[in-house]
Order: C-alpha cells, then structure tokens, then sequence
C-alpha cells in the first residue's frame, strides 16, 4: 500500500476542490456532508444488532422490497444532512418514487444529488457488509428548485460519485473525476482517514469473477459463453456476496469483473442505473477499468426514468472488453 500520511476526508476535499478555480466550496460542503452522514449510518449499521431497529419496517419501498427499518434510518440521516445546506436544487433516491424538492424554507443551489441510501439492506439481519452510494451533478434546468431533468442526466456529466462500505471497517471512496480515494473510518476519533490513495484497478494474476451463477439458465448465450470460458481457467475463483457495494469494492481492489446481466425474468436486469450504476461506473473508470452495459459504457446510457435498471459489466477493462465481445450482436 502507498505511503500515506495522516490526512481526514474534509481536507482531502477540500484540495479536490481547489483544483477547480471557480468553485465556491460548495462541492466541498456537499461531500463533507455526506462523509457526515456515512458516520451517522456508520454508528447504527454497527449496532444493528443490539438495537431493535433490525428486521422489517412493515412496509415496501418504492421497489416493492420489505424496507429494513435501517433503510429508512440511513434515507432520513442523508436527507437531513443535505436537506438545509443552500448547495442542492433536488435530490433522487432509490427510497423515495418521484424526486425529492428541498424544502421552501431552505434555500437551493446548483447542484443535485442521486443515491441509494442502503444499498443490500437485505443482508443487514444475517451481518454481511452492506452499502451507500452516491452520485453528484450539476443542475442543467435552470429551475431554481430541481426538476426530473436535473436527475436524469446521462452518467458523464457526473462530477463527483462514491460510495460507502459498512463492513470489518466502514470505507467511504469517492472520485471527484482526478483519481479514486479510499478512507477508513476510525470510530475512536469519528474521522474517515486516507487509508487508500489513488486506487487504481489491479490486472490481476488470479481473475475473480463475480455474480450470481444460481441464474446461469436464465442467461443469454453471450453470458453464458463468457462464464464457460472463465471457469476452464486454472487463474480463476469466484466471489460472490449478494451486496453490490461489497462485490464492486472487491472488485476495484483486487481486480476482475462483477456483473449482473439481463436475464429471462429480468429483461433490464436488477441494478438501477441512475444512482446505483452510474456512480460506480465513474469510478471504476477513474481507476482504470471499465463499466459496461453490455454493449457500451454505462455513463453513456441517457435515463429516461428514475428508477430504471441497467445489466452492468464492472471490473477490470480487460475482462468487461472480453464479455462485451461475447454479447457481440445480442440484441
Ligand atoms: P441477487 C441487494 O439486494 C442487491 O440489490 C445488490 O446489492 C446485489 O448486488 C443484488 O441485489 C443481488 O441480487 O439476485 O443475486 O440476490
């Protein structure tokens, strides 16, 4: 691991914001915020056990899933955070159907920001590493409060996207388009300290590969091809945790592919793009790997709607060039 020095979030962000002349630390308070708020769902997750705030919350999200009562701690926490600091013109959750205005008493300003505030939440009762992710754009509406428009941008003209792992340590990575950063949580002081500076996507020598082979029957031919492949390797293991957040931090540390194709029971795929998809993409290429749909950049993809689903292909650009190349010609 490089040689690091002690240096906290907040100070990483702020010198990430200074290499933009016209910024005005609103960038800077956005991510701070959200470092806030992971500390917060950091505290909780952590406790999950002890506090009779794990299991069903008796009602279903937006998606139709059991919400874990931790889902919807881990939304408050992050709209609360965000919800009074004059820097955000809207917001967007996997938690909530239509976009979230911010309230007539705050004031608003240029930027938006996407997330799934518990990604995973289903491993929450059994103790498996779950996750938060992010994603932050400009307003391109010119409303002053937010609209749909401002949400559903294509993942390119992302600025800035992360993600926050709850697991043996809570991480939180983030890219501000100039490298990736990883910092642990250190509970004792309440700071998250650069632990992994300029992450960059290792070519492994042992190819790890990464989804829930159970749908092997359901998979198109292409998938199947690639998966066939990968298995006659001698190099080759397979990882899989069922928890997003979890396979693609692996996945960017130790190199290989996660994916979660299309599939004959879903057409789409499961993952979501707009604030699931697209903030690990941007990160994933700013460490030098790749992120695909199956037939293209992910980033590329233009959302027609808020909670849409993508197939995604993330992981080392050698191996997602491979896969697409077996989907060649699927439609
Ligand atoms: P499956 C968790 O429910 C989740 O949304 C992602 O975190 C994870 O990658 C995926 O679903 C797992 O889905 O079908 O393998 O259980």
């Amino acid at each position: 691991m490089n040689e690091t020095h002690l240096v906290t979030i907040d100070r990483h962000i702020i010198d990430e914001e200074r290499r933009f002349p016209d910024a005005r630390g609103a960038f800077s308070n956005i991510l701070t915020d959200m470092a806030l708020a992971a500390k917060v769902i950091s505290r909780e997750v952590n406790m999950a056990g002890l506090l009779d705030i794990v299991g069903q919350a008796g009602h279903r999200n937006v998606q139709g899933e059991q919400v874990q009562k931790l889902d919807v701690f881990a939304q408050n926490v992050i709209y609360r955070a965000m919800d009074h600091n004059g820097h955000l013109a809207c917001m967007a959750s996997e938690e909530v159907e239509d976009i979230i205005p911010i309230p007539e008493k705050f004031p608003t300003g240029d930027y938006v920001l996407v997330f799934d505030p518990l990604d995973g939440s289903s491993n929450i009762d059994v103790n498996v590493s779950i996750g938060t992710i992010f994603g932050l754009y400009r307003k391109v509406s010119g409303q002053a409060r937010g609209t749909l428009e401002d949400c559903l941008q294509s993942g390119v003209r992302q600025i800035a996207a992360g993600y926050v792992v709850y697991g043996s340590s809570t991480m939180m990575v983030y890219t501000a388009g100039a490298g990736v950063h990883g910092f642990t949580l250190d509970p004792s002081i309440g700071e998250f300290i650069l632990s992994h500076p300029d992450i960059r996507v290792p070519e492994a020598e042992i190819t790890l590969y990464s989804t829930n082979e159970a749908y092997y029957h359901r998979w198109t031919p292409g998938v199947r091809a690639f998966v066939d492949g990968l298995r006659t390797r001698e190099d080759c293991s397979a990882r899989y945790v069922g928890s997003l957040v979890t396979d693609v931090h692996r996945t960017l540390l130790r190199g290989g592919i996660f994916f979660y194709p299309r599939d004959s029971r879903s057409p789409d795929g499961k993952l979501r793009l707009v604030y699931e998809a697209n903030p690990l993409a941007m990160i994933m290429e700013q460490a030098g790997g790749r992120a695909s749909h199956g037939a293209g950049r992910v980033l590329e993809l233009t959302p027609t709607s808020l909670h849409q689903r993508t197939p995604l292909f993330i992981g080392s650009a050698r191996l997602v060039e491979e896969v697409e190349a077996c989907l060649a010609g699927e439609s």
